[in-house]
């Protein structure tokens, strides 16, 4: 299991932080992801085999938020 942190921009509630929690823990190879609306990021658990931090920023895209490296 690797863990990567995604900066995430335009979270503004914990609504927010739901959304893309569930967004990334609905994806394979995503085991667990932590998301912090006052540190604007998602600490990752994932399989490295299974998925990469692309994949991660494309779906947080797609659910309406900035993801960066
Ligand atoms: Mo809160 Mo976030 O009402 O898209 S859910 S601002």
């Amino acid at each position: 299991m690797s863990e990567a942190i995604i900066q995430i921009e335009g979270m503004s509630c914990g609504g927010c932080v739901r959304n893309v929690t569930r967004t990334l823990e609905a994806l394979p190879g995503v085991a667990g992801a932590e998301v912090s609306l006052e540190r604007a990021c998602a600490v990752v658990q994932y399989d490295p085999a299974v998925i990469d931090t692309a994949a991660m920023r494309r779906a947080v895209e797609e659910a309406g938020f900035d993801a960066l490296q």
